[in-house]
């Protein structure tokens, strides 16, 4: 089973895929005692190259296939890049990224240059990435596969629908990180096609948070990478998404993030990257009501770096049974 059981509901055939989707929705029973709510995991850090990125790349590229493209671009904070290194491999297409220099997590670097693409990396930030990279495919034919592609937000549209069809009922809220905002943009399509409007809940980290300001932020700084975006481009479509929905955009500390992904770690068993607790440490600040999804956009192996920094260290151990015994029970 992949999205493409969806494939009606999409814009293109598949032609290149690796599987995304379907998605495990995970029931959080210890941030449903902690916040009152009946609280939902959406996985995403199960697809294929660990992020959600691949609901939409699978579709873009399918795209860009079709109309004949030899290459793809896009600037990123990480898991786009791997994404799109990933599906450029497979179809056999010139992938090129462009990410902020000394500012993606470890396992993203390690993606985009295994799957072979061209790594550029810019002495600035994303927002200044995604401006050049949109000059650049305005002068030769490649194919821009950052969010600002509608076949992006068709394939991510995707995660609604599985969550609708997971659940008896659908849910009364969803609480999701905000970046460039291709995905709360996505999910509320998705819904709408789906004929369901729950409240849509974007968090934003505190020092990325152009959307909750309202304004954009020119040097945006935060732990969780993924999100570190000061002008987001779907800015008027997550407004749109967010009023219309009833919901709300706020901002979490970057130790609020860090909190809530050591209590998803630790307490549910489910290892996120930082930008994806930006979801439950909403939740677990401002709460919520009913039934309640949290996205959680990327698999925490993305960033062992934060993830090492984070935890408690090992216990060094000499290797006979008195200290076995001291180190595990002691
Ligand atoms: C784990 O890879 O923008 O609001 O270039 O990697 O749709 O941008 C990543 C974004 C949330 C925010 N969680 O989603 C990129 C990039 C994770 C992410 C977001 C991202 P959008």
């Amino acid at each position: 089973m992949s999205l493409w059981r969806y494939r009606d509901r999409l814009p293109v055939e598949p032609l290149v895929t690796l599987g995304e989707g379907d998605t495990p929705l995970i029931p959080a029973p210890r941030l449903s005692a902690r916040t009152g709510a009946e609280v939902w995991l959406k996985f995403e850090g199960a697809n294929p190259t660990g992020s959600f990125k691949d609901r939409g790349m699978t579709v873009a590229v399918s795209a860009a296939i079709r109309e004949g493209a030899e290459a793809i671009i896009c600037a990123s904070t990480g898991n786009t890049a791997a994404s799109a290194a990933a599906y450029a491999a497979r179809a056999g297409l010139r992938g090129a990224v462009i990410v902020p220099e000394g500012k993606i997590a470890t396992g993203k670097l390690a993606q985009a240059l295994m799957h072979g693409a061209r790594v550029v990396a810019l002495r600035g930030n994303f927002d200044e990435a995604l401006r050049l990279v949109r000059q650049l495919v305005d002068r030769h034919p490649i194919s821009l596969v950052n969010s600002v592609n509608e076949f992006r937000i068709e394939g991510q549209k995707t995660a609604a629908f599985e969550v609708c069809d997971g659940l008896v009922d659908p849910p009364d809220a969803l609480c999701i990180p905000v970046g460039n905002a291709g995905n709360i943009t996505s999910w509320h399509k998705g819904f709408g096609e789906y004929g369901v409007a729950p409240q849509l809940h974007g968090f934003q980290a505190e020092g990325a948070a152009p959307l909750v300001h309202g304004a954009p932020v020119a040097q945006p700084e935060t732990v969780a990478s993924a999100i570190r975006i000061g002008n987001p481009a779907r800015w008027e479509e997550a407004m749109g998404a967010i009023t219309s929905s009833r919901g709300l955009i706020r901002a979490v500390s970057d130790a609020e993030i860090l909190d809530a992904y050591r209590v998803l770690a630790s307490e549910e068993g489910v290892f996120c990257e930082p930008a994806s607790a930006a979801s439950v440490a909403g939740l677990l600040k401002y709460g919520a009501e009913g039934r309640v999804v949290c996205v959680l956009t990327g698999h925490g192996l993305k960033d062992p770096t934060t993830a090492l920094d984070q935890a408690r260290s090992v216990i060094p151990c000499e290797p006979d049974l008195g200290s076995v015994e001291e180190a595990v029970m002691g």
